[in-house]
């Protein structure tokens, strides 16, 4: 089978399985509750899913600690059950992604059982274990890892030998150095893509190789040693043996989670000679509201800088790449009420407004399950009630060095705990949402009357069909694929407008930011109004978070 570009037609919907819809009453999501709304997500529109870790896992970081790549966690169900979910996308034209997560495996896998418990084992080279210094009393080297602590620990029953985790102390690191590793992946690939999954969105990728010197590195801030492992020496060459072995023989599609990522890198992994991964995710819109990539430490929102953050990446890839397209996912606060967007008396508005913006760019959409009905953050009023290891792992970080808690404030680390996008989705308004009839494992969002999917699909104005609108109108329209973008207003303080032209037809997408009227100085003659969130005359004046869609050819 060929590999194809569908991936640039492409509208997907990522599923976070925990929080999506009970079933079984055990408070957490399951793939039958997935299987059960397939229709609500036709309705939407999207034709591709793209389905958070189901694998079986100790759940230490959700999933994304896989103990048996081969199976799936029981409480989300069997094997059939994907199968079922497989089968039942596919018979109505969605596509199925699955989270693909080998930078690292849980420590309950057997292989790395099998280090802990086996002297001789043969899997202690899938992984990456060094000698610590000073008789095994210290870690090898100073490298530190995502989750606000050392990048080392100490190997269970070992003297001195420590094991490299960049996440969790349950998520030991694989060393792609072994070529057995690179087998198991492809052998692991081939078995979901033979099941007929359609591709991977491939959890950390660019962390996979590392410099081999495991020297110390110089301290910094945060990510002391990310030098030598984001971006490693062999990455380019590992993507591409994937591509060749397994990707080339499918019909299937890749996205790259890259973190810390350039243009230059994304522009070599996703170029077509290369031959490594499709498309990439970077982060730098959603790093605009902190400094150094660092979501803790709050940076006022600058919506030029916004803009021009989309402008350079559209600009950076529109002759050989392409973009993702995305404000939301599992690690990141609700978009309601964050880039400029009011979470009360604005949030329908602004949540169109916001929607608008960046889903008509050039590159592939993604939605995250409860954006689609402008689901605002659940209201985390203390830690305790968050279960995510990374947030317990800051707060021990700034409980040991106090000064920390100048610079990381406790409603940012509430506001931006990555367990705001973990709230159980509210289907209605009963008790818990609609959402399990037991208490759900993750606090249930404080607006779960005013903000839920049955609400959203009585109203014909919601922010659901401004979506479904959208859709269609990215379906419809070429100019949207295959344009041109020119940012018409990148001075602007807080209107977005940019224009997307092919051949002879032109788009124009419009979008206020703002909570007072603005007058609008664009020459908009000969254009049809495609899309509105207003029912506006007065062409040349804004209402408050007014989002327009003009087109013309
Ligand atoms: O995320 C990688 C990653 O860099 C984030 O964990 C980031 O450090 C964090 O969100 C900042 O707040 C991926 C997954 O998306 C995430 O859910 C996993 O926890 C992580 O990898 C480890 O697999
Ligand atoms: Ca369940």
């Amino acid at each position: 089978m060929k590999h194809t570009d569908w991936y640039k037609k492409a509208i997907i919907y990522q599923i976070y399985p925990r929080s999506f819809l009970d079933t079984n009453n055990d408070g957490l999501g399951d793939i039958p509750g997935i299987i059960s709304k397939l229709d609500y997500l036709k309705q939407l529109g999207v034709n591709c899913v793209w389905l958070s870790p189901i694998y079986d896992s100790p759940q230490e970081d959700n999933g994304y600690d896989i103990s048996n790549y081969y199976d799936v966690y029981p409480p989300f169900g069997t094997l059939e059950d994907m199968k079922v979910l497989i089968k039942e996308l596919h018979k109505r034209d969605i596509k199925l992604i699955m989270d693909l997560v080998v930078n690292h495996t849980s420590s309950e896998h057997k292989w790395f059982q099998d280090v802990i418990n086996n002297k001789d084992s043969k899997y202690k080279d899938y992984y990456i274990i060094r000698k610590g210094k000073k008789n095994g009393k210290k870690p090898p080297n100073n490298w530190s890892g995502f989750f606000g602590e050392g990048a080392w620990e100490k190997l269970p029953n070992s003297e001195d030998d420590y094991y490299l985790h960049l996440f969790a102390k349950g998520q030991p690191d694989l060393n792609w150095e072994n070529p057995k590793v690179r087998e198991e992946v492809k052998n692991i690939l081939r078995y979901w893509l033979d099941l007929g999954v359609d591709g991977f969105r491939c959890d950390v990728i660019n962390l996979i190789s590392k410099k081999q010197d495991f020297k110390s590195r110089h301290k910094k801030i945060a990510l002391t040693g990310s030098d030598a492992f984001i971006y490693g020496p062999r990455l380019d060459e590992y993507l591409h043996e994937l591509y060749e072995d397994v990707y080339a023989n499918y019909d299937c599609m890749t996205v790259g989670e890259t973190v810390f990522t350039t243009l230059k890198d994304v522009k070599r992994l996703t170029s077509k000679e290369h031959k490594e991964l499709d498309m990439v995710f970077n982060f730098d819109h959603t790093d605009v509201d902190d400094y150094f990539g660092i979501k803790y430490i709050a940076r006022k929102f600058s919506l030029k800088r916004f803009k021009r953050t989309f402008d350079y990446w559209q600009k950076g890839l529109e002759n050989d790449g392409w973009n993702t397209l995305f404000i939301e996912n599992h690690d990141q606060r609700r978009s309601v009420g964050r880039f400029a967007t009011d979470e009360n008396k604005y949030r329908i508005e602004s949540a169109k407004s916001l929607a608008g913006y960046y889903f008509l760019m050039r590159g592939t959409p993604f939605i995250y399950q409860g954006q689609e009905i402008g689901t605002a953050n659940p209201g985390f009023k203390d830690v305790n009630e968050i279960n995510d290891v990374e947030t317990h792992n800051i707060v021990r970080l700034i409980n040991k060095f106090k000064f920390l808690s100048l610079i990381i404030k406790k409603d940012r680390l509430l506001d931006y705990a990555r367990e705001n996008a973990r709230s159980p989705i509210c289907w209605d308004d009963s008790e818990y949402g609609g959402f399990s009839s037991c208490s759900p494992w993750c606090k249930l969002n404080s607006r779960k009357d005013e903000i839920n999917v049955d609400k959203a699909l009585k109203d014909k104005d919601s922010i659901f069909y401004y979506y479904q609108n959208l859709i269609k109108i990215r379906k419809q329209y070429e100019v949207i694929n295959n344009g041109t973008y020119i940012d018409l207003l990148p001075k602007h303080k807080s209107i977005a407008a940019y224009e997307r032209k092919y051949r002879n037809e032109s788009l124009i997408v419009i979008s206020s930011f703002s909570k007072k009227k603005e007058r609008l100085k664009l020459n908009l003659e000969g254009y049809n109004l495609l899309l509105t969130n207003y029912k506006n005359n007065a062409t040349n004046i804004l209402e408050p978070y007014e989002s327009r869609i003009y087109y013309k050819s």
